[in-house]
């Protein structure tokens, strides 16, 4: 049975699968370049997918798609904690963070967010500790190496049993500093030093990650091999992103991480009215 807790909710096996929304705080699609705008339309964003469905939202202040230029750290900070100050005091669901570096993640914590949502699982040793003495939950993520690099070439000689074997590692590690199995979501980070087929075996075999002990968490909402299975490179992958959703949950995801929160969330319930959750024989 796993569960994930993390400050005022408790994911359980069994249970429907949570819809985690994607609110990015990046100026950078802004044509003025400004930060108040991107923190205005993160708020909104935020408040909308609370209303479509959303039970938790991720933040994140850095880009971490393929390619993405690394954003220093006071920059990182100066988006996504005035965003998690705003939506914690609004907001009952838990605010995860999408950080790689502590001191974002310690200021996003004392801002309200209850999750840390590292795509390096946790490697840096200040992260690691600060994860730990917080009693946040987290997001333990499987990355072959960085963004900056990581879709050049990537290699594995068996994905599966590489991500499986690199996420019990993680796991062991955070036990080994104090975070229990219920505060872990473990996560094979589709579309992160992963090619188009390897996305594909890790997709195929998702069962593989429900066997670790803790929760399972995916993400393909939007991303590129999407677009490539459904025949279509550009405009709407929403059709596609809760498709994606829908086959990742009946493969033993908890979580979805996701941007089409009223798609998804609609498309659950039509899949909770086929698994039988909330109604029991009698
Ligand atoms: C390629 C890679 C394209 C990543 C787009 C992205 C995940 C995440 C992101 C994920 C967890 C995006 C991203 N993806 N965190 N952050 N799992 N835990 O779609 O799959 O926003 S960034």
């Amino acid at each position: 049975m796993c569960i994930w807790r993390a400050r005022g909710i408790t994911f359980a096996d069994g249970s429907r699968p949570r819809v985690m929304g994607i609110v990015n705080v990046t100026p950078d699609s802004f044509s003025d370049g400004g930060r108040s705008l991107a923190l205005d339309d993160a708020i909104a964003t935020a408040e909308r997918l609370v209303s479509e469905g959303a039970d938790l939202l991720d933040i994140g202040g850095e880009s971490s798609r393929p390619g993405a230029v690394e954003v220093p750290v006071e920059e990182e900070i100066a988006r996504v904690v005035p965003v998690i100050r705003a939506l914690a005091s609004r907001l009952a669901l838990p605010i995860s963070v999408d950080t790689t570096k502590p001191e974002v993640a310690r200021l996003a914590l004392e801002a309200g967010a209850a999750i840390i949502n590292d795509i390096r699982g946790l490697d840096e040793p200040d992260l690691l500790a600060l994860a730990a003495e917080s009693g946040a939950g987290v997001v333990l993520m499987h990355m072959q190496g960085t963004p900056q690099t990581m879709q050049v070439a990537p290699h594995y000689d068996d994905v599966v049993r590489e991500v499986r074997d690199n996420l019990a590692r993680k796991v062991e590690r955070a036990l080994a500093a104090g975070i229990s199995l219920d505060r872990i979501a473990v996560d094979p980070g589709i579309g992160f030093g992963k090619s188009f087929e390897h996305n594909l075996l890790l997709l195929k075999y998702l069962e593989t990650f429900a066997t670790l002990g803790c929760v399972l968490l995916v993400g393909t909402s939007r991303k590129g091999f999407l677009g490539k299975l459904a025949g279509r490179r550009t405009g709407d992958q929403t059709i596609a992103s809760v498709a994606s959703a829908l086959a990742a949950s009946a493969a033993g995801a908890r979580v979805v991480r996701v941007h089409d929160v009223a798609a998804t969330v609609e498309a659950f319930r039509v899949w909770e009215g086929h698994r039988g959750w909330g109604v029991s024989p009698s």
